[in-house]
C-alpha cells in the first residue's frame, strides 16, 4: 500500500483563477448566508437547549447540530487561512454554550436532550453519531485553526462516554450508527491527537457494522445503511449514498492505518462498482429520491436524478483518500470529476443558494403537465437553487469543500511530490516549495516551479480523458502520473494539457442516455440551457464533425462551446410521416454544467441527440 501524505490547505496559497473567485465568495458571502439561514431557522438558537413544548423556540431536528458542526467546521478552516474576528466570535460563543450544555456524563445533542431525553442512543437512525462525528471534525479544524483545544475537550469527553455506552456496557439499543461518519471523524482525531482509543472506537465501529441484525428504520432494509454484509466483504456499493461514501472513506483511512489489505481490497472493488456503474458523467451518485440512494447498475435517470451535492462530496472524499494509498490516477481523475462538476453545481455562482439535487435534466413542462387535478406534481428535482432546506446538510458540506479545496492539490512521500489538480498556487511544505501557474480549467498549459526537492521525483497526474500531452522534460509514465525526476535544487516542468471539446457516448445498458452524447472540455461537462438557445433542447441533434468553437465567458469564470446543430423543421403537425420529415442547421451554445440555473428556470440537458 502507497502512503502518500496529503499537502494540507493550510500551506497552499491559491493565487487566482477558478478556485480564488470561489474560495473569495465562500469566505466573503457563503459563510454568512449559511450563517444567516441558519440563524433564521433556529439552528444556532438551538444551541442555548432553550426549547419546551409550546414554546416559541423552533423545534429542534435530530440533526441540526450536525448542519451547525459544518457550519463551525467550515469557518475554522476559513479562519485558519485568514484571521476573522466576526468568525472567531462565532465560534467561541457556540463553543461556550456546548460547554454550558454538555451533560455531566459527557452527552451532547440537542435534541436528545430538549426533545427526546428518553431516547438517548435508543435510536440508530437519530443521528447521534452522526452529529458528534460532525463535532469532531469541527474540533479538529478549530484546532488546526487555532491552537485551541476547548472544543477536542468536549467531544473527547463525549467520546470517553461512547466509548463506554458501545464497547463496554453495550447498552445502547444499537452497535452502529445509522449514519456513517463518525468513523472517518475519529480517525482524523487519532491523526491529530495520536490517542489510540480514537482509533479503536473507529475501528469498532467499522468493524462491527454487517456482522448481525440491527435495528432498521420502517422503510429500509440493511443495505440502506450498509450492514447487510461485513464490510470487508462488501463489493457492491449499495443505499444511501452520503452514508455509503462516508464509511468508504473510513474504510479507506482505516485500511491506512491498520495496513489492512483486505479492507483496501474491499474499497478498491466498492470504488470500481461506483465509477463504471453507478455514478452520473458529472460524478453525481443517487439514481432516486427514495432513501437519497444507489439503485441498480446503470439505472441513471437524467431528469429525476438525485446527485445530491452531499454524495458528490462523499465520493470525492473517498476518491482522495483513495489516491493516497494507491498509485491510480483515476482516483484524483474522479476528484477532478467532482469539483469541477457534481459538487460546485450544487452552488450558484453568486454563493448564496445551493442545489441538494443535481439533475443532468430539466424540462419545465414535466412540472406543470397536471393542468387539472391539483397537487400532482410529479417527484423531480427544484429549478432553481434556494438557501436553506429543512434538511439543509449541502449548504455547510460545500461551505467546508470550498474552504479546503487547497487540500486536494498535491502529497508526498518520502522520495517524491505528487501533483493530483491543477490549481494555480504557492505551497510551501517539507523544505519544498512549490509555484504552480495555469489558467486551468479553461487552458491546458500548467508551470510548475519546485525548489528543495533535489533528488526527488516529481509524478504530475495526467487526466484520464487526455490522451496526448506534452512535457517539457523527459518522464515515465506511472500509475497516470508523468514521474520527473528533479536533479537539481530548482526545476521548472510546464505540461500541455489540450482543452479541447470530446463527445462522450454512454454505456449501452444506460437506457436514459441511448442515442444522445455529451460533452465535456478538459475537466468541465457542458450542458445546453433554453436560455442560450432558440430550439428546444429536446431537439437539439449535435453535429459532431464540426469542432465546436470555445470562447471564454466570465459569468461562469470558464469556456463555453457555440457549435453546429440540426433541429426539426418546423411542422404544425403532431406526428409527421418520415418522407415529409427534414432537418434544418441552427448552433447551439452549451454552457458549463455546474453554472446552469443561474439565470432563471431553464430547460437544460447534459445529453443531447447525436
Ligand atoms: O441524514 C443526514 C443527511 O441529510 C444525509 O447525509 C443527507 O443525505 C440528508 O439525508
Ligand atoms: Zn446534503
Amino acid at each position: 500500500m502507497e502512503k502518500l501524505t496529503p499537502v494540507s490547505f493550510k500551506n497552499v496559497n491559491i493565487k487566482d483563477g477558478f478556485w480564488k473567485r470561489r474560495m473569495d465568495i465562500n469566505e466573503k458571502v457563503t459563510i454568512f448566508s449559511v450563517r444567516d439561514r441558519f440563524r433564521d431557522t433556529g439552528r444556532f438558537e438551538a444551541f442555548k437547549f432553550n426549547w419546551k413544548e409550546d414554546s416559541d423556540v423552533p423545534k429542534p431536528h435530530i440533526f441540526w447540530d450536525s448542519d451547525v458542526a459544518k457550519w463551525m467546521e467550515s469557518a475554522a478552516y476559513i479562519i485558519a487561512k485568514n484571521p476573522n474576528s466576526e468568525l472567531q466570535a462565532e465560534l467561541e460563543e457556540l463553543i461556550s454554550l456546548m460547554k454550558k450544555n454538555q451533560c455531566e456524563d459527557g452527552y451532547f445533542n440537542i435534541f436528545h436532550t430538549v426533545v427526546q431525553s428518553e431516547n438517548r442512543f435508543m435510536i440508530r437512525d437519530n443521528h447521534e453519531l452522526y452529529c458528534l462525528g460532525h463535532f469532531i471534525e469541527a474540533a479538529v479544524a478549530y484546532y488546526m485553526a487555532t491552537g485551541k483545544e476547548n472544543l477536542i475537550n468536549i467531544v473527547d469527553k463525549y467520546i470517553d462516554l461512547v466509548i463506554r455506552i458501545f464497547c463496554v456496557d453495550k447498552s445502547a439499543a444499537f452497535m452502529t450508527p445509522g449514519h456513517e461518519e463518525i468513523e472517518l471523524a475519529l480517525i482524523r482525531l487519532y491523526r491529530l491527537k495520536k490517542d489510540k482509543k480514537y482509533l479503536d472506537l473507529a475501528m469498532f465501529f467499522i468493524n462491527e457494522r454487517g456482522v448481525r441484525e440491527e435495528q432498521l428504520t420502517s422503510w429500509s432494509n440493511s443495505s440502506y445503511n450498509q450492514s447487510h454484509i461485513p464490510v470487508r466483504q462488501q463489493k457492491e456499493a449499495m443505499g444511501h449514498c452520503v452514508r455509503a461514501c462516508y464509511l468508504y472513506s473510513a474504510m479507506a483511512d482505516a485500511a491506512r492505518e491498520t495496513d489492512d489489505s483486505e479492507l483496501l481490497e474491499a474499497c478498491k472493488n466498492l470504488f470500481e462498482d461506483i465509477v463504471n456503474k453507478k455514478m452520473y458523467i458529472s460524478g453525481g451518485i443517487g439514481s432516486s429520491h427514495h432513501g437519497e440512494a444507489f439503485t441498480v447498475a446503470y439505472d441513471l435517470p437524467n431528469d429525476t436524478a438525485y446527485a445530491e451535492t452531499c454524495a458528490s462530496i462523499a465520493l470525492m472524499m473517498f476518491a482522495d483518500r483513495m489516491k493516497d494509498i494507491v498509485l491510480d490516477s483515476r482516483y484524483a481523475d474522479i476528484v477532478e470529476r467532482e469539483i469541477y462538476n457534481g459538487i460546485i453545481s450544487g452552488i450558484s455562482l453568486d454563493g448564496k443558494a445551493f442545489f441538494y439535487e443535481n439533475p443532468l435534466e430539466i424540462d419545465l413542462c414535466d412540472r406543470y403537465r397536471h393542468t387539472s387535478v391539483i397537487n400532482a406534481n410529479e417527484r423531480l428535482p427544484i429549478t432553481q437553487r434556494q438557501e436553506v432546506f429543512s434538511c439543509s446538510c449541502c449548504p455547510p458540506n460545500m461551505t467546508r469543500f470550498i474552504a479546503t479545496i487547497g487540500e486536494h492539490i498535491f502529497s508526498t512521500d518520502e522520495n517524491s511530490l505528487y501533483v493530483h489538480q491543477f490549481i494555480p498556487c504557492n505551497a510551501d511544505f517539507n523544505g519544498i516549495k512549490v509555484e504552480v501557474s495555469t489558467e486551468y480549467p479553461s487552458k491546458g498549459n500548467v508551470r510548475i516551479s519546485v525548489s528543495g526537492a533535489k533528488g526527488k521525483s516529481v509524478y504530475i497526474r495526467i487526466p484520464g480523458w487526455c490522451k496526448k500531452f506534452e512535457a517539457s522534460e523527459n518522464y515515465e509514465i506511472c500509475g497516470g502520473y508523468a514521474k520527473f525526476f528533479v536533479d537539481e535544487d530548482a526545476i521548472e516542468l510546464e505540461i500541455n494539457i489540450p482543452i479541447i471539446p470530446r463527445f462522450y457516448a454512454s454505456s449501452s445498458f444506460v437506457r436514459a442516455d441511448a442515442g444522445k452524447l455529451a460533452l465535456m472540455c478538459g475537466p468541465v461537462l457542458y450542458c445546453a440551457e433554453q436560455i442560450d438557445n432558440d430550439v428546444k433542447i429536446s431537439d437539439i441533434r449535435l453535429d459532431t464533425k464540426v469542432k465546436p468553437e470555445i470562447e471564454f465567458n466570465s459569468f461562469f469564470g470558464c469556456n463555453i462551446l457555440k457549435m453546429k446543430a440540426y433541429k426539426t423543421k418546423d411542422s404544425q403537425s403532431l406526428y409527421i410521416p418520415l418522407d415529409e420529415f427534414s432537418e434544418e442547421e441552427t448552433s447551439v451554445t452549451l454552457i458549463p454544467y455546474f453554472g446552469f440555473a443561474n439565470r432563471g428556470e431553464s430547460d437544460m440537458a447534459v445529453w443531447l441527440k447525436k
